[in-house]
Protein backbone atom coordinates (compact mmCIF):
# COMPACT_ATOMS: atom_id res chain seq x y z
CA UNK A 1 0.00 0.00 0.00
CA UNK A 2 1.17 3.40 -0.99
CA UNK A 3 1.14 5.98 1.60
CA UNK A 4 2.05 9.28 2.29
CA UNK A 5 2.77 11.94 5.09
CA UNK A 6 4.40 15.31 5.46
CA UNK A 7 5.39 17.37 8.21
CA UNK A 8 6.96 21.32 8.95
CA UNK A 9 5.77 25.02 9.27
CA UNK A 10 6.02 27.51 6.59
CA UNK A 11 8.94 29.56 8.51
CA UNK A 12 10.44 26.45 10.17
CA UNK A 13 13.55 24.84 9.76
CA UNK A 14 12.29 22.88 6.76
CA UNK A 15 9.62 20.67 4.93
CA UNK A 16 9.62 17.09 5.59
CA UNK A 17 7.49 14.34 3.04
CA UNK A 18 7.34 10.42 3.68
CA UNK A 19 6.89 7.94 1.22
CA UNK A 20 6.13 4.10 1.72
CA UNK A 21 5.46 1.14 -0.26
CA UNK A 22 7.12 2.40 -3.51
CA UNK A 23 8.45 -0.88 -4.91
CA UNK A 24 12.40 -1.12 -5.23
CA UNK A 25 13.94 -0.50 -8.47
CA UNK A 26 12.40 3.09 -9.40
CA UNK A 27 15.14 5.22 -11.31
CA UNK A 28 15.21 8.91 -9.21
CA UNK A 29 16.36 11.46 -10.85
CA UNK A 30 17.21 14.19 -7.83
CA UNK A 31 17.15 17.30 -11.00
CA UNK A 32 13.85 15.91 -11.75
CA UNK A 33 12.28 15.94 -8.40
CA UNK A 34 13.96 19.78 -7.71
CA UNK A 35 12.62 20.96 -11.35
CA UNK A 36 9.13 19.95 -9.95
CA UNK A 37 9.98 21.78 -6.87
CA UNK A 38 11.28 24.98 -9.30
CA UNK A 39 8.08 24.38 -11.33
CA UNK A 40 5.61 24.84 -8.11
CA UNK A 41 7.70 28.05 -7.20
CA UNK A 42 7.11 30.05 -10.89
CA UNK A 43 3.99 31.55 -12.59
CA UNK A 44 3.36 35.03 -12.86
CA UNK A 45 1.52 36.99 -9.56
CA UNK A 46 3.86 34.53 -6.93
CA UNK A 47 4.78 36.68 -3.73
CA UNK A 48 8.46 37.72 -2.21
CA UNK A 49 8.28 34.69 -0.43
CA UNK A 50 9.66 32.61 -3.85
CA UNK A 51 12.61 35.04 -4.04
CA UNK A 52 13.68 33.75 -0.78
CA UNK A 53 13.65 30.10 -1.59
CA UNK A 54 15.38 27.61 -3.88
CA UNK A 55 13.18 24.37 -3.27
CA UNK A 56 15.79 21.78 -3.05
CA UNK A 57 14.79 17.87 -2.20
CA UNK A 58 17.64 16.38 0.09
CA UNK A 59 16.53 12.57 0.37
CA UNK A 60 17.50 10.95 3.74
CA UNK A 61 16.35 7.62 2.70
CA UNK A 62 15.02 4.75 0.58
CA UNK A 63 16.96 5.74 -2.46
CA UNK A 64 20.41 4.42 -3.10
CA UNK A 65 22.70 4.65 -6.06
CA UNK A 66 20.17 6.36 -8.42
CA UNK A 67 17.29 3.86 -7.30
CA UNK A 68 14.50 2.89 -4.91
CA UNK A 69 15.32 0.14 -2.42
CA UNK A 70 12.03 -0.72 -1.13
CA UNK A 71 12.40 0.69 2.20
CA UNK A 72 10.41 4.10 3.37
CA UNK A 73 11.69 7.21 1.59
CA UNK A 74 12.11 10.59 3.65
CA UNK A 75 12.37 13.73 1.75
CA UNK A 76 13.64 17.18 2.95
CA UNK A 77 12.63 20.50 1.96
CA UNK A 78 14.81 23.49 3.68
CA UNK A 79 13.01 26.85 4.36
CA UNK A 80 15.51 29.29 3.47
CA UNK A 81 13.75 32.05 5.37
CA UNK A 82 13.88 30.25 8.57
CA UNK A 83 16.61 32.51 9.19
CA UNK A 84 14.92 34.92 9.56
CA UNK A 85 12.36 33.11 11.68
CA UNK A 86 14.56 31.15 14.61
CA UNK A 87 13.50 33.57 17.36
CA UNK A 88 9.70 33.50 16.15
CA UNK A 89 9.06 30.65 15.93
CA UNK A 90 11.60 29.02 18.59
CA UNK A 91 11.69 25.48 19.54
CA UNK A 92 12.75 26.00 23.31
CA UNK A 93 10.83 28.69 25.64
CA UNK A 94 12.33 31.87 25.24
CA UNK A 95 10.51 34.63 27.06
CA UNK A 96 12.78 37.36 26.03
CA UNK A 97 12.08 36.45 22.31
CA UNK A 98 8.32 35.93 22.85
CA UNK A 99 7.80 39.62 24.48
CA UNK A 100 8.88 40.63 21.37
CA UNK A 101 6.44 39.09 18.58
CA UNK A 102 3.15 40.15 18.67
CA UNK A 103 1.10 37.43 18.81
CA UNK A 104 -0.98 37.76 15.19
CA UNK A 105 -4.44 38.00 16.54
CA UNK A 106 -6.40 39.56 13.46
CA UNK A 107 -7.25 36.29 11.79
CA UNK A 108 -8.10 36.83 7.76
CA UNK A 109 -11.49 36.04 6.26
CA UNK A 110 -11.10 33.02 3.95
CA UNK A 111 -7.43 31.86 5.98
CA UNK A 112 -7.52 28.80 8.62
CA UNK A 113 -6.32 31.76 11.04
CA UNK A 114 -9.93 31.90 13.00
CA UNK A 115 -11.16 27.95 12.37
CA UNK A 116 -7.61 27.10 13.99
CA UNK A 117 -7.16 29.05 16.90
CA UNK A 118 -10.67 28.06 17.86
CA UNK A 119 -9.91 24.10 17.20
CA UNK A 120 -6.36 24.31 18.95
CA UNK A 121 -7.52 26.83 21.49
CA UNK A 122 -4.51 29.29 20.68
CA UNK A 123 -4.70 32.60 20.74
CA UNK A 124 -1.95 33.47 17.80
CA UNK A 125 -3.07 32.51 14.65
CA UNK A 126 0.65 32.48 13.70
CA UNK A 127 0.56 28.60 14.70
CA UNK A 128 -2.00 27.80 12.59
CA UNK A 129 -0.79 29.82 9.54
CA UNK A 130 2.50 28.10 9.83
CA UNK A 131 1.08 24.84 8.70
CA UNK A 132 -2.29 26.02 6.98
CA UNK A 133 -0.07 27.56 4.50
CA UNK A 134 0.54 26.27 0.88
CA UNK A 135 3.96 26.20 1.65
CA UNK A 136 3.78 22.72 2.90
CA UNK A 137 2.52 21.54 -0.87
CA UNK A 138 6.40 21.47 -1.82
CA UNK A 139 7.08 18.22 0.41
CA UNK A 140 4.16 16.75 -2.03
CA UNK A 141 5.24 18.01 -5.03
CA UNK A 142 8.62 15.71 -4.32
CA UNK A 143 6.40 13.28 -3.13
CA UNK A 144 4.18 13.32 -6.52
CA UNK A 145 7.96 13.60 -8.04
CA UNK A 146 8.21 10.49 -7.29
CA UNK A 147 5.06 8.65 -7.89
CA UNK A 148 5.35 10.08 -11.76
CA UNK A 149 8.63 8.61 -12.14
CA UNK A 150 6.86 5.17 -10.60
CA UNK A 151 4.54 6.03 -13.43
CA UNK A 152 6.39 7.17 -15.90
CA UNK A 153 8.26 3.63 -16.25
CA UNK A 154 4.55 1.70 -17.20
CA UNK A 155 3.61 4.22 -19.38
CA UNK A 156 2.27 6.74 -17.49
CA UNK A 157 2.55 10.57 -17.55
CA UNK A 158 0.56 13.27 -15.82
CA UNK A 159 0.64 17.01 -16.88
CA UNK A 160 -1.48 20.20 -16.13
CA UNK A 161 -2.46 23.64 -17.35
CA UNK A 162 -4.34 26.75 -16.72
CA UNK A 163 -7.87 26.91 -17.94
CA UNK A 164 -9.06 30.18 -16.39
CA UNK A 165 -7.47 32.86 -13.92
CA UNK A 166 -10.08 35.02 -13.15
CA UNK A 167 -12.66 36.09 -15.48
CA UNK A 168 -10.11 35.29 -18.56
CA UNK A 169 -11.10 31.01 -19.52
CA UNK A 170 -9.36 29.13 -21.88
CA UNK A 171 -12.03 28.81 -24.84
CA UNK A 172 -12.69 25.57 -26.83
CA UNK A 173 -12.69 22.32 -26.14
CA UNK A 174 -10.24 19.58 -24.65
CA UNK A 175 -6.82 20.04 -25.33
CA UNK A 176 -4.48 17.56 -26.94
CA UNK A 177 -2.26 15.64 -24.30
CA UNK A 178 1.07 16.59 -26.23
CA UNK A 179 0.57 20.26 -25.77
CA UNK A 180 -0.14 20.04 -21.97
CA UNK A 181 3.09 18.11 -22.12
CA UNK A 182 4.32 20.35 -24.20
CA UNK A 183 4.09 23.45 -21.48
CA UNK A 184 6.87 21.77 -19.76
CA UNK A 185 9.78 22.79 -21.83
CA UNK A 186 8.79 26.31 -21.18
CA UNK A 187 9.30 28.57 -18.07
CA UNK A 188 5.84 28.87 -16.47
CA UNK A 189 3.82 31.84 -16.66
CA UNK A 190 0.46 31.15 -16.48
CA UNK A 191 1.18 27.52 -18.20
CA UNK A 192 -2.22 28.21 -20.63
CA UNK A 193 -1.50 26.36 -23.74
CA UNK A 194 -2.92 29.58 -25.85
CA UNK A 195 -0.09 32.57 -26.14
CA UNK A 196 -3.07 35.08 -26.39
CA UNK A 197 -5.31 33.50 -23.60
CA UNK A 198 -2.00 33.86 -21.43
CA UNK A 199 -2.02 37.08 -22.52
CA UNK A 200 -5.43 38.43 -21.50
CA UNK A 201 -4.78 35.73 -17.92
CA UNK A 202 -1.40 37.79 -17.16
CA UNK A 203 -3.01 41.26 -17.62
CA UNK A 204 -5.92 40.04 -15.22
CA UNK A 205 -3.03 39.29 -12.74
CA UNK A 206 -1.88 43.00 -13.30
CA UNK A 207 -5.48 44.47 -12.66
CA UNK A 208 -5.51 42.32 -9.29
CA UNK A 209 -2.20 43.77 -7.96
CA UNK A 210 -2.76 47.14 -9.08
CA UNK A 211 -5.82 46.86 -7.02
CA UNK A 212 -3.82 45.45 -4.38
CA UNK A 213 -6.76 42.62 -4.90
CA UNK A 214 -5.81 38.69 -5.04
CA UNK A 215 -7.22 36.73 -8.72
CA UNK A 216 -8.05 33.08 -8.56
CA UNK A 217 -8.90 30.50 -11.32
CA UNK A 218 -8.95 27.04 -12.99
CA UNK A 219 -6.04 24.37 -13.60
CA UNK A 220 -6.44 21.17 -15.36
CA UNK A 221 -4.87 17.72 -14.41
CA UNK A 222 -4.57 15.19 -16.99
CA UNK A 223 -3.14 11.76 -17.09
CA UNK A 224 -2.47 9.51 -19.88
CA UNK A 225 -1.66 6.29 -20.73
CA UNK A 226 -3.53 5.32 -17.53
CA UNK A 227 -5.02 1.59 -17.66
CA UNK A 228 -8.92 0.55 -17.52
CA UNK A 229 -9.73 -0.90 -14.05
CA UNK A 230 -7.90 1.02 -11.28
CA UNK A 231 -10.42 2.18 -8.93
CA UNK A 232 -13.56 0.02 -7.92
CA UNK A 233 -17.31 0.17 -7.72
CA UNK A 234 -17.64 -2.28 -4.76
CA UNK A 235 -17.63 0.50 -2.24
CA UNK A 236 -17.80 4.24 -1.62
CA UNK A 237 -14.07 4.25 -0.43
CA UNK A 238 -12.77 2.20 -3.48
CA UNK A 239 -14.07 4.91 -6.20
CA UNK A 240 -10.98 6.71 -7.57
CA UNK A 241 -12.71 9.56 -8.62
CA UNK A 242 -13.98 9.80 -5.24
CA UNK A 243 -10.42 10.00 -4.03
CA UNK A 244 -9.12 11.94 -6.56
CA UNK A 245 -11.46 14.94 -5.70
CA UNK A 246 -10.54 14.50 -2.02
CA UNK A 247 -6.80 14.87 -2.86
CA UNK A 248 -6.98 17.92 -5.75
CA UNK A 249 -9.49 19.52 -3.04
CA UNK A 250 -6.99 19.03 -0.03
CA UNK A 251 -4.58 21.53 -2.18
CA UNK A 252 -4.86 25.23 -0.53
CA UNK A 253 -7.60 27.23 -2.42
CA UNK A 254 -8.91 24.69 -3.82
CA UNK A 255 -13.32 25.25 -2.97
CA UNK A 256 -14.20 23.18 -6.43
CA UNK A 257 -13.30 19.43 -8.54
CA UNK A 258 -14.44 18.54 -11.82
CA UNK A 259 -14.21 15.23 -13.27
CA UNK A 260 -14.20 15.53 -16.85
CA UNK A 261 -16.55 17.82 -18.16
CA UNK A 262 -19.22 17.06 -15.14
CA UNK A 263 -20.15 20.87 -14.93
CA UNK A 264 -21.84 21.47 -17.94
CA UNK A 265 -22.69 17.92 -17.85
CA UNK A 266 -25.27 19.22 -15.09
CA UNK A 267 -26.98 21.10 -17.09
CA UNK A 268 -27.27 19.13 -20.74
CA UNK A 269 -29.11 16.26 -22.09
CA UNK A 270 -28.01 12.17 -21.27
CA UNK A 271 -27.18 12.05 -25.21
CA UNK A 272 -25.28 15.22 -25.49
CA UNK A 273 -23.27 14.15 -22.21
CA UNK A 274 -22.01 10.48 -22.42
CA UNK A 275 -19.14 9.25 -24.48
CA UNK A 276 -20.18 6.91 -27.41
CA UNK A 277 -18.13 3.20 -27.83
CA UNK A 278 -16.18 1.55 -30.24
CA UNK A 279 -13.53 -0.30 -30.77
CA UNK A 280 -10.37 -0.26 -32.81
CA UNK A 281 -9.27 -3.79 -34.30
CA UNK A 282 -5.77 -3.05 -35.03
CA UNK A 283 -5.03 -2.07 -31.16
CA UNK A 284 -7.00 -4.41 -30.00
CA UNK A 285 -8.73 -1.86 -27.05
CA UNK A 286 -12.39 -0.22 -27.11
CA UNK A 287 -11.88 3.70 -28.06
CA UNK A 288 -13.85 6.85 -27.43
CA UNK A 289 -15.24 9.83 -29.81
CA UNK A 290 -14.74 11.98 -26.46
CA UNK A 291 -14.39 11.75 -22.76
CA UNK A 292 -16.52 13.93 -21.11
CA UNK A 293 -16.73 11.41 -18.10
CA UNK A 294 -12.76 12.57 -17.53
CA UNK A 295 -11.51 9.17 -17.67
CA UNK A 296 -13.99 7.75 -15.16
CA UNK A 297 -17.08 5.20 -15.20
CA UNK A 298 -18.73 3.64 -11.87
CA UNK A 299 -15.88 4.97 -9.96
CA UNK A 300 -13.05 2.81 -12.29
CA UNK A 301 -10.39 4.37 -15.04
CA UNK A 302 -11.81 3.37 -18.10
CA UNK A 303 -8.49 3.58 -20.42
CA UNK A 304 -9.35 7.04 -21.59
CA UNK A 305 -7.50 10.20 -20.39
CA UNK A 306 -8.31 10.98 -16.45
CA UNK A 307 -9.15 14.66 -16.22
CA UNK A 308 -9.22 16.53 -13.01
CA UNK A 309 -10.05 20.21 -12.72
CA UNK A 310 -9.26 22.24 -9.48
CA UNK A 311 -11.39 25.39 -8.92
CA UNK A 312 -9.24 28.16 -6.67
CA UNK A 313 -10.84 30.88 -4.87
CA UNK A 314 -8.05 34.14 -4.64
CA UNK A 315 -5.57 33.78 -1.96
CA UNK A 316 -6.99 35.05 1.53
CA UNK A 317 -4.48 37.29 2.50
CA UNK A 318 -5.31 40.67 1.19
CA UNK A 319 -3.28 43.78 0.56
CA UNK A 320 -6.05 45.80 0.86
CA UNK A 321 -7.57 43.56 4.31
CA UNK A 322 -11.13 42.98 4.83
CA UNK A 323 -12.84 43.35 8.30
CA UNK A 324 -12.26 41.14 11.17
CA UNK A 325 -12.22 40.97 14.89
CA UNK A 326 -9.33 40.72 17.33
CA UNK A 327 -9.13 37.71 19.31
CA UNK A 328 -7.83 39.53 22.73
CA UNK A 329 -10.39 42.71 22.73
CA UNK A 330 -13.26 40.86 20.41
CA UNK A 331 -13.11 44.39 18.71
CA UNK A 332 -13.47 45.16 15.08
CA UNK A 333 -10.19 45.38 13.22
CA UNK A 334 -8.33 44.87 9.94
CA UNK A 335 -7.00 41.80 8.80
CA UNK A 336 -3.50 41.01 8.82
CA UNK A 337 -1.21 41.03 6.19
CA UNK A 338 2.49 40.49 5.64
CA UNK A 339 2.82 39.39 2.22
CA UNK A 340 1.12 37.54 -0.18
CA UNK A 341 0.64 36.03 -3.36
CA UNK A 342 -1.80 37.62 -6.45
CA UNK A 343 -2.25 34.66 -8.12
CA UNK A 344 -1.11 30.94 -7.07
CA UNK A 345 -3.24 29.16 -10.35
CA UNK A 346 0.05 27.52 -12.09
CA UNK A 347 1.42 26.55 -8.76
CA UNK A 348 -1.47 24.71 -7.90
CA UNK A 349 -1.72 22.82 -11.05
CA UNK A 350 1.29 21.82 -10.42
CA UNK A 351 0.59 20.67 -6.98
CA UNK A 352 -2.50 18.92 -8.41
CA UNK A 353 -0.25 16.96 -11.05
CA UNK A 354 1.50 15.59 -7.60
CA UNK A 355 -1.66 14.70 -6.23
CA UNK A 356 -3.18 12.94 -9.08
CA UNK A 357 -0.13 10.94 -9.33
CA UNK A 358 -0.12 9.96 -5.81
CA UNK A 359 -3.28 8.79 -5.81
CA UNK A 360 -2.37 7.20 -9.15
CA UNK A 361 0.08 5.67 -8.00
CA UNK A 362 -1.35 3.77 -5.06
CA UNK A 363 -4.23 2.56 -6.98
CA UNK A 364 -2.29 0.99 -9.73
CA UNK A 365 0.04 -0.85 -6.72
CA UNK A 366 -3.27 -1.50 -5.14
CA UNK A 367 -4.37 -3.37 -8.13
CA UNK A 368 -0.92 -4.84 -9.72
CA UNK A 369 1.00 -4.83 -6.22
CA UNK A 370 4.54 -5.90 -6.19
CA UNK A 371 8.13 -5.49 -4.11
CA UNK A 372 10.08 -4.72 -7.51
CA UNK A 373 9.17 -2.53 -10.54
CA UNK A 374 9.85 -5.81 -12.40
CA UNK A 375 6.96 -7.84 -10.46
CA UNK A 376 4.87 -4.90 -11.11
CA UNK A 377 5.53 -4.61 -14.38
CA UNK A 378 4.91 -8.81 -15.01
CA UNK A 379 1.66 -8.37 -13.08
CA UNK A 380 0.50 -5.38 -15.18
CA UNK A 381 1.60 -6.91 -18.04
CA UNK A 382 -0.19 -9.69 -18.16
CA UNK A 383 -3.24 -8.10 -16.95
CA UNK A 384 -3.20 -5.79 -20.22
CA UNK A 385 -2.96 -9.01 -21.86
CA UNK A 386 -6.33 -10.32 -20.33
CA UNK A 387 -7.96 -7.04 -21.13
CA UNK A 388 -6.50 -7.23 -24.79
CA UNK A 389 -8.44 -10.80 -24.99
CA UNK A 390 -11.48 -9.79 -23.44
C1 LIG B 1 3.99 29.63 -0.07
C2 LIG B 1 4.72 30.27 0.87
C3 LIG B 1 4.11 31.33 1.68
C4 LIG B 1 3.10 32.09 0.85
C5 LIG B 1 2.06 31.18 0.24
C6 LIG B 1 2.60 29.95 -0.35
O1 LIG B 1 5.14 32.15 2.08
P1 LIG B 1 5.03 33.43 3.08
O2 LIG B 1 3.85 33.19 3.98
O3 LIG B 1 6.34 33.43 3.79
O4 LIG B 1 4.86 34.59 2.17
O5 LIG B 1 3.75 32.74 -0.20
O6 LIG B 1 1.15 30.82 1.23
C7 LIG B 1 -0.10 31.28 1.09
C8 LIG B 1 -0.61 31.63 -0.04
C9 LIG B 1 -0.85 31.38 2.29
O7 LIG B 1 -1.96 31.92 2.24
O8 LIG B 1 -0.36 30.96 3.31
C10 LIG B 1 4.54 28.55 -0.89
O9 LIG B 1 5.70 28.10 -0.69
O10 LIG B 1 3.82 28.08 -1.80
Amino acid sequence: MLRFHTAGESHGQGLLGFLSGLPAGVPVDSAYVNRELQRRQGGYGRGGRMRIEADAAQFLSGVRHGQTVGSPIAILIENRDWENWKETLAVEENPAARAQSKPLSQPRPGHADLAGCLKFNLHDARYVLERASARETAARVALGALAKLFLRQLGMEVASHVVAVGSVKLAGESVPFGRILALRDQEIVLNCVDPETEARMKAEVDRALKGRDTVGGTFEVVAHGVPPGLGSCGQWDEKLDGQLAQAVMSIQAVKAVEIGTGIENAAAFGSKVHDEIGYSREASRFTRPSNRAGGLEGGITNGEDVVVRGYLKPISTLRQPLGSVDLETKEPVKAAYERSDVCVVPAAGVIGEAMVALVLARAFLEKFGGDSLQETRRNYDAYMQQVRNL
